[in-house]
């Protein structure tokens, strides 16, 4: 095979309601003083969606890191120099926890404080139009309802909830639009495509969940394998091929088809839910 061509990912959802969302994100814009840009805290370099990137390139931006609870201190110290490299502000949130988004609004004001400012002297009390965006599933919506502190959007632990925008007033002084998760056409890195798929960023019926399973151990244990030993009450030795340490976990969570076979499809369920849900520790991906 020619080594120079380019082999993008045979991981793949670009669904029709994500055109249409960027098409509605691209309309907005214009009315829009801030945007909330998303990422999942165990990938957030992963969750950098180029379409999103290159529609808000000339809109102040605050990246919000979020499921700060699923990483170590050290791995958002280092998340943290990187993003802060890129000129735009950072914060880190818990969104399930109460409060820990409010930061967001002060953050919102002080970016915006000259516009403010000249309202003010016009007598306009003016409120802050913030356009929330990210991949699938990072936590936009709820981000919204903990800022608002009411359960004014639709959240779910999967991706694809939210399917069209969605205005809502704080009384922090910033109105913000919920927009749908959007991805793009397609990953020229396949490292970035399992991330996605990993942190359930991808909807699960588009993927091979047993291959993807694989592919997570495969990708964690050289830096989690104590993670892997303990969660699932194995011991792993340093020369175990990934298949044998798969066939350890389906057999240590009864896996087991007629006949004493491994029963990957299950297994496969069991060990994405999960990292998915912060069970398995706290890992960083990229
Ligand atoms: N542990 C933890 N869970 C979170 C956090 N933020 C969101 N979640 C959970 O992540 C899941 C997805 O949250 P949503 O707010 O629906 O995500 P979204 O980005 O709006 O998803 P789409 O609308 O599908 O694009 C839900 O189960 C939330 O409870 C967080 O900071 N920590
Ligand atoms: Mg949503």
């Amino acid at each position: 095979m020619d080594n120079n061509i380019k082999k993008s990912s045979s991981i793949n959802w670009f669904p029709g309601h994500m055109t249409k969302a960027l098409r509605q994100m691209e309309k907005e814009l214009k009315n829009i003083d801030i945007v909330l840009y998303c990422l999942d805290a165990r990938a957030p370099f992963s969750c950098i969606n180029p379409k999103l990137t290159k529609l808000c390139q000339n809109k102040k931006i605050i990246y919000v890191v979020t499921k700060v609870d699923f990483v170590e201190e050290n791995d958002l110290k280092f998340v943290k120099n990187k993003l802060d490299s890129t000129n735009s502000k950072v914060v880190f949130v818990n969104a399930t926890k109460s409060n820990s988004c409010k930061q967001i609004f002060s953050l919102s004001k002080n970016l915006l404080s000259q516009k403010l400012q000249n309202k003010l002297d016009r007598g306009l009390n003016y409120q802050l139009k913030a356009m929330v965006v990210g991949v699938p599933n990072v936590g936009k919506s709820t981000i919204i309802n903990n800022l608002c502190k009411a359960s004014k959007t639709i959240t779910g632990n999967k991706p694809g909830v939210t399917r069209g925008k969605q205005w809502v007033m704080t009384e922090g002084g910033l109105n913000l639009l919920d927009t749908p998760g959007t991805l793009w056409p397609s990953f020229d890195d396949d490292k970035v495509a399992k991330n996605l798929a990993y942190i359930g960023s991808i909807k699960d019926e588009v993927l091979d969940l047993n291959d993807l399973a694989f592919n997570f151990l495969k990708d964690i244990l050289p830096k989690y394998k104590n993670l892997i030993e303990s969660r699932y009450n194995i011991n792993i030795k340093e020369d175990s091929e990934i298949l044998e340490i798969f066939d350890q976990v389906c057999l240590s969570r009864k896996c087991v088809l007629k006949g004493n076979e491994p029963d990957y499809d299950r297994c496969s369920k069991i060990i994405l839910d999960d990292f998915r849900k912060g069970r398995t520790g706290k890992i960083f991906l990229d």
